[in-house]
Protein backbone atom coordinates (compact mmCIF):
# COMPACT_ATOMS: atom_id res chain seq x y z
CA UNK A 1 0.00 0.00 0.00
CA UNK A 2 0.94 3.61 -0.90
CA UNK A 3 2.72 5.22 2.50
CA UNK A 4 0.84 7.88 3.67
CA UNK A 5 3.61 10.01 3.59
CA UNK A 6 3.59 9.90 -0.31
CA UNK A 7 -0.07 10.90 -0.52
CA UNK A 8 -0.90 14.73 -1.38
CA UNK A 9 -4.42 14.43 -2.99
CA UNK A 10 -7.08 12.60 -0.80
CA UNK A 11 -10.78 11.50 -2.54
CA UNK A 12 -13.61 11.26 -1.10
CA UNK A 13 -16.47 9.31 -2.50
CA UNK A 14 -19.24 11.39 -0.45
CA UNK A 15 -22.84 9.07 -1.07
CA UNK A 16 -24.12 12.35 -0.91
CA UNK A 17 -23.12 13.20 -4.05
CA UNK A 18 -22.34 10.11 -5.88
CA UNK A 19 -25.56 7.42 -6.95
CA UNK A 20 -25.02 4.11 -5.89
CA UNK A 21 -24.73 3.34 -9.94
CA UNK A 22 -21.87 5.53 -9.83
CA UNK A 23 -19.70 4.28 -7.29
CA UNK A 24 -17.35 2.40 -9.05
CA UNK A 25 -16.90 4.40 -11.80
CA UNK A 26 -15.81 7.88 -9.95
CA UNK A 27 -13.69 5.37 -7.59
CA UNK A 28 -12.12 4.21 -11.08
CA UNK A 29 -11.69 7.94 -12.09
CA UNK A 30 -10.11 8.81 -9.25
CA UNK A 31 -7.16 5.91 -9.03
CA UNK A 32 -6.71 7.00 -12.77
CA UNK A 33 -6.32 10.91 -12.14
CA UNK A 34 -3.90 10.49 -9.31
CA UNK A 35 -5.49 10.36 -6.23
CA UNK A 36 -3.94 9.28 -3.50
CA UNK A 37 -5.87 7.85 -0.92
CA UNK A 38 -9.80 7.14 -0.79
CA UNK A 39 -11.97 8.11 1.72
CA UNK A 40 -15.88 6.19 2.23
CA UNK A 41 -18.31 8.58 3.31
CA UNK A 42 -21.77 7.87 3.76
CA UNK A 43 -23.65 10.11 6.20
CA UNK A 44 -26.96 8.91 7.21
CA UNK A 45 -26.48 5.09 5.70
CA UNK A 46 -26.40 2.27 7.19
CA UNK A 47 -23.75 -0.25 9.06
CA UNK A 48 -24.48 -2.96 6.14
CA UNK A 49 -24.94 -0.45 3.26
CA UNK A 50 -21.46 1.17 4.29
CA UNK A 51 -19.78 -2.24 4.55
CA UNK A 52 -21.26 -3.61 1.13
CA UNK A 53 -19.64 -0.31 -0.29
CA UNK A 54 -16.27 -0.92 1.07
CA UNK A 55 -16.63 -4.33 0.19
CA UNK A 56 -16.67 -3.06 -3.63
CA UNK A 57 -14.30 -0.37 -3.09
CA UNK A 58 -11.73 -2.25 -1.71
CA UNK A 59 -11.68 -4.28 -4.70
CA UNK A 60 -10.85 -1.62 -6.74
CA UNK A 61 -8.81 0.43 -4.73
CA UNK A 62 -6.39 -2.82 -3.40
CA UNK A 63 -5.35 -3.08 -7.54
CA UNK A 64 -3.65 0.33 -7.76
CA UNK A 65 -2.25 0.34 -3.79
CA UNK A 66 -4.81 2.74 -2.91
CA UNK A 67 -5.59 2.58 1.18
CA UNK A 68 -9.18 2.89 1.47
CA UNK A 69 -10.62 4.77 4.52
CA UNK A 70 -13.39 4.31 6.14
CA UNK A 71 -15.34 7.14 7.76
CA UNK A 72 -16.47 7.46 11.36
CA UNK A 73 -17.50 3.60 11.82
CA UNK A 74 -14.86 1.66 12.75
CA UNK A 75 -16.65 -1.25 13.21
CA UNK A 76 -16.69 -1.39 9.22
CA UNK A 77 -12.92 -2.39 9.22
CA UNK A 78 -13.17 -5.08 12.01
CA UNK A 79 -15.13 -6.98 8.98
CA UNK A 80 -14.67 -5.19 5.54
CA UNK A 81 -11.27 -5.04 4.22
CA UNK A 82 -10.09 -1.89 4.35
CA UNK A 83 -6.55 0.26 5.38
CA UNK A 84 -7.81 3.12 7.84
CA UNK A 85 -10.71 4.85 9.54
CA UNK A 86 -11.25 8.98 9.72
CA UNK A 87 -13.02 9.98 13.14
CA UNK A 88 -14.40 13.27 13.82
CA UNK A 89 -13.69 15.46 16.62
CA UNK A 90 -17.34 14.09 18.10
CA UNK A 91 -16.74 10.41 16.86
CA UNK A 92 -14.89 7.61 18.58
CA UNK A 93 -11.45 8.54 20.52
CA UNK A 94 -8.29 7.24 18.40
CA UNK A 95 -7.85 4.17 20.83
CA UNK A 96 -11.46 3.28 20.89
CA UNK A 97 -11.36 3.38 16.55
CA UNK A 98 -8.37 1.15 16.76
CA UNK A 99 -9.88 -0.72 18.80
CA UNK A 100 -13.07 -1.49 17.26
CA UNK A 101 -10.90 -2.19 13.76
CA UNK A 102 -9.04 -5.05 15.78
CA UNK A 103 -6.33 -4.91 13.68
CA UNK A 104 -3.67 -2.92 12.19
CA UNK A 105 -5.36 0.75 10.71
CA UNK A 106 -4.11 3.81 10.18
CA UNK A 107 -6.46 6.89 11.98
CA UNK A 108 -6.75 10.10 11.04
CA UNK A 109 -9.06 12.86 12.77
CA UNK A 110 -10.37 16.23 11.80
CA UNK A 111 -9.54 18.85 13.48
CA UNK A 112 -10.70 23.00 13.14
CA UNK A 113 -8.20 24.77 14.83
CA UNK A 114 -4.17 24.60 15.85
CA UNK A 115 -5.30 23.20 19.71
CA UNK A 116 -7.47 20.31 18.21
CA UNK A 117 -4.56 19.54 15.79
CA UNK A 118 -2.18 19.26 18.51
CA UNK A 119 -4.71 17.64 20.51
CA UNK A 120 -4.99 14.94 17.16
CA UNK A 121 -1.05 14.26 17.25
CA UNK A 122 -0.82 13.74 21.15
CA UNK A 123 -3.79 11.12 20.69
CA UNK A 124 -1.95 9.18 18.30
CA UNK A 125 -3.65 10.20 15.10
CA UNK A 126 -1.63 9.05 12.06
CA UNK A 127 -2.85 12.06 9.93
CA UNK A 128 -4.93 15.03 10.34
CA UNK A 129 -7.58 16.81 8.23
CA UNK A 130 -7.19 20.44 8.99
CA UNK A 131 -9.99 23.25 7.99
CA UNK A 132 -12.80 23.83 6.77
CA UNK A 133 -10.48 26.84 5.07
CA UNK A 134 -13.67 27.83 2.95
CA UNK A 135 -17.15 27.52 3.36
CA UNK A 136 -18.25 24.16 2.15
CA UNK A 137 -21.91 22.84 1.37
CA UNK A 138 -20.47 19.47 1.90
CA UNK A 139 -20.21 20.33 6.32
CA UNK A 140 -22.64 23.76 5.70
CA UNK A 141 -22.52 23.84 9.87
CA UNK A 142 -18.86 24.44 10.48
CA UNK A 143 -17.61 27.82 9.95
CA UNK A 144 -14.35 28.50 8.09
CA UNK A 145 -11.15 28.82 9.80
CA UNK A 146 -9.30 30.47 6.83
CA UNK A 147 -5.78 30.17 5.49
CA UNK A 148 -3.93 31.99 8.65
CA UNK A 149 -3.20 29.07 10.65
CA UNK A 150 -1.99 26.34 8.08
CA UNK A 151 1.70 27.48 8.14
CA UNK A 152 1.22 27.42 11.82
CA UNK A 153 -0.24 24.15 11.84
CA UNK A 154 2.90 22.72 9.98
CA UNK A 155 5.41 23.90 12.08
CA UNK A 156 3.99 22.68 14.82
CA UNK A 157 2.24 19.26 14.21
CA UNK A 158 4.53 16.62 12.90
CA UNK A 159 1.91 14.32 10.71
CA UNK A 160 0.55 14.86 7.53
CA UNK A 161 -2.01 17.51 7.38
CA UNK A 162 -4.68 17.43 4.48
CA UNK A 163 -6.11 20.93 4.51
CA UNK A 164 -10.29 20.26 3.54
CA UNK A 165 -13.27 22.60 3.22
CA UNK A 166 -14.00 24.25 0.02
CA UNK A 167 -10.46 23.75 -1.75
CA UNK A 168 -10.74 23.49 -5.66
CA UNK A 169 -8.59 24.16 -8.14
CA UNK A 170 -9.10 27.68 -8.80
CA UNK A 171 -8.41 28.77 -5.18
CA UNK A 172 -5.67 25.51 -4.42
CA UNK A 173 -2.90 27.20 -5.45
CA UNK A 174 -3.63 29.95 -2.51
CA UNK A 175 -3.77 26.90 -0.34
CA UNK A 176 -0.36 25.73 -1.20
CA UNK A 177 0.71 29.64 -1.21
CA UNK A 178 -0.35 29.49 2.21
CA UNK A 179 1.97 26.45 3.48
CA UNK A 180 -0.51 23.09 2.65
CA UNK A 181 1.36 20.23 1.04
CA UNK A 182 -1.95 17.86 1.41
CA UNK A 183 -5.40 18.45 0.16
CA UNK A 184 -8.98 16.88 0.90
CA UNK A 185 -11.26 17.93 -2.18
CA UNK A 186 -15.04 16.40 -1.91
CA UNK A 187 -17.57 18.25 -4.22
CA UNK A 188 -15.08 20.06 -6.33
CA UNK A 189 -13.85 16.49 -7.86
CA UNK A 190 -16.76 14.71 -7.52
CA UNK A 191 -19.19 17.37 -9.54
CA UNK A 192 -16.07 17.83 -12.17
CA UNK A 193 -16.97 17.29 -15.90
CA UNK A 194 -13.60 14.85 -16.23
CA UNK A 195 -12.89 13.41 -12.62
CA UNK A 196 -10.02 12.41 -14.16
CA UNK A 197 -8.45 15.66 -15.68
CA UNK A 198 -9.42 17.59 -12.34
CA UNK A 199 -7.79 15.13 -10.45
CA UNK A 200 -4.51 15.33 -12.50
CA UNK A 201 -4.83 19.43 -12.72
CA UNK A 202 -4.92 18.68 -8.76
CA UNK A 203 -1.86 16.39 -8.02
CA UNK A 204 0.52 18.43 -11.00
CA UNK A 205 -0.15 21.35 -8.75
CA UNK A 206 0.76 19.53 -5.50
CA UNK A 207 3.82 18.10 -6.88
N1 LIG B 1 -14.65 17.79 6.69
P1 LIG B 1 -15.66 19.94 0.04
S1 LIG B 1 -14.71 20.07 5.63
C1 LIG B 1 -15.90 16.33 5.12
O1 LIG B 1 -13.17 20.66 8.13
C2 LIG B 1 -15.34 17.63 5.54
O2 LIG B 1 -13.25 18.66 8.90
C3 LIG B 1 -14.25 19.04 6.88
O3 LIG B 1 -15.89 18.92 1.21
C4 LIG B 1 -13.51 19.51 8.05
O4 LIG B 1 -14.34 19.60 -0.58
C5 LIG B 1 -15.44 18.80 4.83
O5 LIG B 1 -16.81 19.64 -0.88
C6 LIG B 1 -16.13 18.96 3.52
O6 LIG B 1 -15.72 21.30 0.60
C7 LIG B 1 -15.17 18.93 2.38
Amino acid sequence: MRALSECRLYGIVDLGYVEESDVDRVAQQMIEGGVDLIQLRGKGKSLEELAGYAARLHDLTAGSSTPLIMNDHAEIANRIKVEGVHVGQDDDSIEVARRKAGHSVLVGKSTHSLEQALAAQREGADYIGFGPIFATPTKPDYPPIGLADIRQVHAEVNLPIFCIGGINIDNLQSVIDAGAKRVVMVSALLKAHSVVDYARCATDMLA
